[in-house]
């Protein structure tokens, strides 16, 4: 099994620093090496954590109300054609990030080759507090890290020449194809949004109703079967008592167990072909970095392979 690593250390797209650190945070608790030696996989790794340093604009002021919209235009479009390499090659990609707004980045780069490699649309699955699909205008903080499935799905555009410009429509994925878990915080713009276009969410709420069994059942058979998945995954799903160390933590969230068995799940499709990890920033909580980085560790064993028995 071929795997493709892309360390992002990028915070660009939200206020807080540190979030850039959790790449080799997590590297250096060892999974690397737990994804070579205990899961078999064959590692394509450029051994950096890429900051993308010459990639950051003299000047960068608001554009349409969204903060760093030149950096991380840059950064994602670079990390995009980073992530097509490896899907094009028929490698899983795991990206480490960095803030959530590098899935511009990745979701373009695997939407773009799963087209061109198998003829097909992509699904993804975004478990995460937040929804994470508002448009510059209907953002109340200007962080992009708040936008990212507005511009992967074409709800928000923009000219060629201006940032984010560059998304075409094969690295886009349908509005249809998106499915939510784990949302507790979503903004009322973004209510809207969701209600609006048919987007299939399953709140807390819904875990609490059903459990996370029925949950995941009814996740991936609204996706559906032969469907090749990303899943994108925000720390910040994850109740602050397991994944304190992130920088919009909001609690009443998901157990350990829960994290992990939604990454689980969607392994045993045998569709899913590309995986973030975002928002672990090892620097807010003196306490709680460890045990964060580790629930992270977790979720990745999970999503590639790692089973109890
Ligand atoms: C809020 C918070 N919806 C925003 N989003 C976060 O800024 O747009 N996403 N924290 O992870
Ligand atoms: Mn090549
Ligand atoms: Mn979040
Ligand atoms: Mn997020």
């Amino acid at each position: 099994n071929e795997l493709g690593l892309v360390a992002v250390g990028f915070s660009g797209g939200q206020c807080k620093p540190g979030v850039d650190a959790a790449p080799m945070a997590l590297i250096e608790s060892g999974l690397v090496n737990q994804l070579k030696d205990d899961l078999e996989y064959t590692l394509h790794y450029d051994n950096q954590v890429h900051a993308y340093s010459d990639l950051m604009p003299a000047s960068d002021p608001p554009h349409r109300g969204m903060k760093n919209a030149s950096a991380v235009s840059a950064v994602t479009q670079k990390l995009s054609s980073q992530v097509y390499e490896h899907a094009k090659h028929g490698r899983f990609v795991l990206t480490l990030g960095g803030d959530h707004s590098i899935a511009i980045g990745t979701i373009s780069g695997t939407a773009k080759a799963m087209r061109e490699r198998l003829g097909r649309d992509m699904a993804v699955i975004w478990v995460d507090a937040h929804a994470d699909i508002n448009t510059p205008e209907s953002s109340d903080s200007g962080n992009i890290h708040g936008m990212p499935l507005a511009f992967l799905t074409g709800l928000a555009t923009e000219e060629e020449d201006k940032p984010f410009g560059w998304v075409k429509e094969d690295q886009r994925v349908s509005v249809k194809k998106l499915v939510y878990i784990g949302l507790r915080d979503v903004d009322r713009g973004e209510k809207k949004i969701l209600r609006e276009n048919g987007i299939k969410a399953f709140s807390m709420h819904d875990i609490d109703r059903h459990g996370i069994g029925k949950v995941m059942d009814m996740a991936l058979g609204w996706i559906g079967r032969d469907t090749p998945i990303h899943l994108s995954f925000d720390i910040d799903a994850l109740d602050p008592m397991w994944a304190p160390s992130t920088g919009t933590a909001v609690r009443g969230g998901l157990t350990l167990r829960e994290g992990d068995f939604i990454a689980e799940c969607v392994h045993e499709t045998g569709s899913l072909v590309a995986l973030d990890l975002v928002e672990v920033n090892p620097s807010l909580e003196e306490q709680g970095a460890a045990e964060t980085v580790r629930a992270g560790v977790s979720i990745v064993r999970c999503a590639l392979g790692d089973t109890l028995l």
